[in-house]
């Protein structure tokens, strides 16, 4: 826990604080064991102590969904909100607190379903932020339903003998929106790579989509047991200005370089099924954010009526 003494200590201007994994904290996780939700939650609070992010200027925002309890388990500010609403939320927060550290955390049913549409404008409007999708290929906390994610023929209690349509795939979607700014995947059983790839969503300055591969032993069991097995299933898409864990190679054989600022090599690598491209595929940070060229300029009361007279006599006849 944060010592009273040095929030004090804070609050008088001398922040000699330092934070460890466990004054992000927040309650006791609810998720069924195994889940994979654990893992990213642990990563979140090695990338808040690593980065040194102040409890009290971060925040975390969700929808609903198993994934979106998310922000119950940070000891930071949060929003639980409602089912897709997770985006024009942090919109609104990034835009009135922009110094404020904005997190999302949404799951696949929460995004790329019923907050598709607002998913699609926060990319365009690249505001400053970390936006994760927990995608374990089905709606989890309502009990196995199929979602947009889900695999073709893959079943679940909505469509029994498999999911009719081929999957969505949020990458590619994600990369087809206008000013799209840092788009990555990873996996939550590759705690380095998971890590790697949240710590450069961060230090990103735009909109930072993750799609994180993520286990629900419940409903989804075998969705990614093969790649967890067979690590030449995935693939370790590398660069220095996008996730480079040399620790990991190891193990992951497949590997390519790929220089994030090339879109088009970025779209046929979100296209590949096999092996799962792990890593960056696009990232710009000269893309314009809402933020910035929305920010209020203050005028004095001189200047505003001197603006508005200006504004007014170009339409004078
Ligand atoms: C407006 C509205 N519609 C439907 C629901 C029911 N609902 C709650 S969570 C959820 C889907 C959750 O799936 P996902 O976003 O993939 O998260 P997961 O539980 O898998 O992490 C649904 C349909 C709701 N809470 N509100
Ligand atoms: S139902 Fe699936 S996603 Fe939800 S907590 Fe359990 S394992 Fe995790
Ligand atoms: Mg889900």
């Amino acid at each position: 826990m944060i010592a009273t003494c040095s929030l004090l200590q804070a609050s008088l201007g001398g922040d000699e604080r330092v934070f460890s994994m466990q004054d992000y904290e927040g309650a006791q996780a609810r998720w069924c064991s195994g889940c994979g939700d654990h893992a990213v939650l642990t990563a979140a609070q090695r990338l808040l102590a690593e980065e040194q992010l102040k409890p009290e200027t971060t925040v975390f925002v969700s929808g609903i969904g198993c994934s979106s309890r998310f922000p119950h388990y940070m000891r930071t500010y949060g929003f639980h909100g409602l089912h897709g609403r997770a985006l024009p939320v942090a919109t609104g927060i990034k835009l009135h607190r922009p110094d404020l550290d904005v997190f999302v955390t949404m799951g696949d049913g929460d995004c790329t379903s019923i907050g598709a549409a607002h998913w699609i404008h926060a990319i365009r409007y690249n505001m400053d932020m970390v936006v994760v999708m927990l995608d374990n290929g089905i709606y989890g906390l309502t009990k196995n339903q199929t979602s947009p994610t889900t695999p073709e023929g893959y079943p679940s209690y909505t469509q029994p003998h498999g999911s009719f349509l081929p999957p969505m795939n949020p990458l590619q979607a994600t990369l087809g929106v206008t000013n799209a700014s840092f788009v990555a995947q990873t996996a939550e059983w590759v705690p380095q790579h998971l890590f790697a790839t949240l710590q450069a969503a961060n230090r990103h300055k735009g909109f930072s989509f993750v799609r994180i591969l993520q286990r629900c032993p419940e409903y989804t069991p075998d969705l990614f047991q093969l790649a967890v097995k067979k690590p030449d299933k995935l693939m370790l898409i590398e660069h220095e200005d996008g996730v480079l864990v040399p620790d990991l190679h190891e193990i992951y054989k497949n590997r390519r370089s790929h220089d994030p600022r090339d879109i088009e090599i970025g779209r046929r690598l979100a296209e590949q099924n096999e092996p799962i491209p792990l890593g960056v595929l696009f990232r710009d940070e000269s893309r314009p954010r809402y933020e910035e060229t929305r920010r209020v300029r203050k005028f004095s009361a001189e200047d505003k009526v001197k603006r508005l007279n200006e504004e007014l006599d170009t339409y004078a006849v």
